[in-house]
Parts: C-alpha cells; sequence; structure tokens
C-alpha cells in the first residue's frame, strides 16, 4: 500500500480532449488507490459530460488567477506537470515558502506525452533541473508513459479487465438506440477522428458496396468526426442502405469505452483514445494528432512498428493518416483489408497485444513508485 499523498495535477486544454482526457483519468486512478488528487485545470468544461458524476477523492480545482493565494490549501506531496502546462510561480512561490519553513520539498512530476518512440526509453524518469523562478536549484523528473517496461507504462485502471469481462454488448448497444438484432448483421464501426482526407471516398465506398459485402453501421461521435460525417451523409443513411451513420451523444469516458468494446472496429484520435481502444482489444486505426512539421508520421511510423501490426492494418493506417485522398486502386485494397479474414486476424493481433501489454505496470502504479523512490 502506497503512502497517501496529496498531489497536485495541473493541466491545460490547448484543444481537443486528449489532454483533460488523460489528466482527469489519472487524476481518478490515484483517488481510487487512496490518493487525495487536487487537479487544476484551465477549461474543464469538457468534464461535463467526460466525467460528469466527478470521482471520489478528486477535488477540481480551477487554474489558479494572477495573485490568488495558496495559504489555506493543505501542503501538496507531488506536483504533476501535464504535457509542459507550466504551473504558476505564485503556486511554485508558495511551495518553496513551506519548504524553507521545515517541509520536504515536493517530488514535481513532469508528465509528456505518449509515443513509441526510442527518445522515450532514454529520457524516462531523468532529472531535469530546475534553472530560474522561486524554485531555482530544485528538480523535476521526466516521466513517459510508454509501450515497454524502461517506460512509465500505460494508464489502466485495477477493475479495468473485470469490467469488460461483465459487459453486456447488447443492452449497452440497446442503451444507445442500437438495435442487437440488426447489428448482428452488420459491422459496427465507431468513429473517433479530425477530418482525414481519406474519409469521404472511405464512406463513398462503404456506401456502394458495404464492407467486404456487410453493411456498415458507423457509430459517429459527437464534435469533429459527427460534423465531418454530417457533411457527408445528411440524414442517417446513405442512399444504398449500406452504410447507416448513428450520431452518439456526447459520451462520459466510462461509455466512451463502452463504445469500443462494443464495436468491430475502432477508428480514434489522438493518444487517450488509442490507449483506450488498445485495452478494447479489436481491431484499430489510429489517427494521429497532426503536427505541422510532420513529426507526426514518425510517431505513427513507430508505434506501428512497435506494437508489430499486420500488413493490411499498417496499410489502412498509411492511408488514414496521408494528407490526400486515397487514389482507387488503393480503396479497392481497402475492402480486400476490412473483409472478414483480415479482420479476424487484427482481432486475435489485438487481443495478443493487449495480453503483452497487460504485464507491464500501468502508468499509476509505477507513478507512485516513482514518487516513494524520490520522495
Ligand atoms: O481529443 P484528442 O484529439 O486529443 C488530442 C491528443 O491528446 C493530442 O495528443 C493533443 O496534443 C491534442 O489533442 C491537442 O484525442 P484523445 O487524446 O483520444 O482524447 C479524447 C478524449 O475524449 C478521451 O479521453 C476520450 C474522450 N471522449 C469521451 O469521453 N467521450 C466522447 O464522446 C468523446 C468523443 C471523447
Amino acid at each position: 500500500m502506497n503512502r497517501r499523498r496529496q498531489w497536485d495535477i495541473f493541466c491545460k486544454v490547448i484543444d481537443n480532449y486528449g489532454d483533460l482526457g488523460v489528466a482527469w483519468r489519472l487524476a481518478k486512478d490515484l483517488a481510487t488507490r487512496g490518493q487525495a488528487v487536487r487537479l487544476w485545470v484551465d477549461d474543464a468544461s469538457a468534464l461535463a459530460w467526460m466525467a460528469p458524476g466527478g470521482a471520489l477523492g478528486v477535488d477540481l480545482m480551477a487554474w489558479p488567477a494572477p495573485g490568488q493565494s495558496f495559504e489555506q490549501l493543505t501542503s501538496g506531496d507531488v506536483l504533476v506537470e501535464a504535457f509542459g502546462c507550466d504551473i504558476p510561480e505564485a503556486f511554485i512561490a508558495q511551495a518553496w515558502q513551506r519548504h524553507a519553513a521545515g517541509a520536504a520539498p515536493p517530488c514535481w512530476i513532469n508528465l509528456e506525452y505518449l509515443s513509441a518512440e526510442t527518445y522515450v526509453e532514454r529520457c524516462h524518469g531523468l532529472p531535469s533541473p530546475v534553472l530560474g523562478g522561486p524554485a531555482a536549484g530544485w528538480q523535476k523528473w521526466f516521466f513517459y508513459p510508454g509501450f515497454t517496461p524502461a517506460t512509465g507504462g500505460l494508464l489502466r485502471e485495477p477493475d479495468l479487465s473485470g469490467r469488460q469481462l461483465t459487459f453486456d454488448r447488447r443492452a449497452w448497444l440497446l442503451s444507445q438506440q442500437i438495435s442487437a438484432d440488426s447489428a448482428a448483421n452488420e459491422v459496427l464501426v465507431s468513429l473517433f477522428c479530425y477530418e482525414p482526407p481519406a474519409l469521404a471516398p472511405l464512406l463513398a465506398q462503404w456506401a456502394r458496396a458495404g464492407l467486404a459485402g456487410r453493411t456498415v453501421r458507423l457509430l459517429v461521435t459527437a464534435g469533429r468526426a459527427a460534423a465531418a460525417v454530417r457533411q457527408l451523409i445528411p440524414g442517417t443513411q446513405s442512399t444504398s442502405s449500406r452504410l447507416t451513420a448513428h450520431y452518439l451523444p456526447w459520451l462520459s469516458q466510462t461509455d466512451f469505452d463502452h463504445l469500443l468494446w462494443a464495436s468491430d472496429l475502432n477508428f480514434v484520435r489522438g493518444e487517450d483514445s488509442l490507449v483506450r481502444a488498445l485495452w478494447a482489444a479489436k481491431p484499430l486505426i489510429w489517427q494521429i494528432y497532426p503536427q505541422d512539421d510532420n513529426a507526426h508520421l514518425l510517431k505513427l511510423d513507430a508505434f506501428l512498428s512497435q506494437i508489430g501490426t499486420p500488413d493490411s492494418q499498417e496499410k489502412l493506417h498509411q492511408l488514414w493518416n496521408a494528407p490526400a485522398p486515397p487514389s482507387a486502386s488503393a480503396l479497392e485494397d481497402l475492402d480486400q483489408a476490412l473483409g472478414p479474414a483480415a479482420l479476424g486476424q487484427w482481432t486475435d493481433h489485438a487481443l495478443a497485444l493487449r495480453t503483452a501489454l497487460e504485464r507491464q505496470q500501468d502508468l499509476s502504479t509505477q507513478l507512485l513508485q516513482f514518487v516513494d523512490k524520490k520522495s
């Protein structure tokens, strides 16, 4: 059992939902393991749907305002600076004053983005001296999530596999007004994406021919994915009825997991939904968050070679992340790539991958051990 500590997790929402999604999952996971957590966020609005009930043990805090005093707060033991968000100086100054008055300095964690690139193993756990500001001379520690034992691992709640085992797919689909009978004759495809150039040709192909002969029910997540699909399928059905779009409301993170568990094929984006899709152990296609200098393509390659994905799945990843729409011949290949045999092979691979990743210690366990060691 780890010592109960007071954690201060700081997170700024840049755009999209991944930063907050990860910070919330971490805060909640630590709280369920007996830790006291304050989560400081500059824009918590998305938590209204991501985490409508809040979580026991997590205090949601507004990002500190200029001039705010922290004297009334209980002293913090661990600072987590998520994704280089820069903790306000006044907060650090207060921690330093407490230290000057005799308290131990907080263990300061620099939580980084998830990547399968080789630098992650090299940099995970390294110190980073604080050079300026009120806490000059202290150090922060780099903490890198990752896919190998030499990294900080992936967020995985202790009850996750138990919940998956007892998941009632039919009941969940019904709760979303999706008839389970029709689901048996269809391929259920969840769609969480930005606006990939391949989207329109892919949907046109499915509308024409279905997916390897089967009809496709697209479970479209709210927000950008829904906006992009609505432009292509204004109603709920394409004219051929081989493709049906079902528009989902904003889901809680718990129901977002359920969506991934219920679907036959998951299109995900960003880093948090990728990890959740890995735990779902279904065939997945990842749309990586695009960066101006194309650095995301290296990150995508590193991920694909890390997980040793089947050839057809790799091709579809390239197509889905390409900056231009696919050629007609690439689309023809796609039907083959997504046929029942290929999807079966992907599913086997996904299950083996989940088993392998489960052998690795999860991120919260590693973080708790790391803080024990460094405090
Ligand atoms: O929203 P994202 O695209 O976030 C991205 C990445 O985090 C990326 O690294 C970052 O740099 C960029 O934003 C700015 O995708 P991601 O990471 O998958 O996060 C989505 C979160 O939203 C995830 O926690 C799941 C959650 N979600 C729900 O809980 N319910 C929903 O209905 C939907 C659509 C998402």
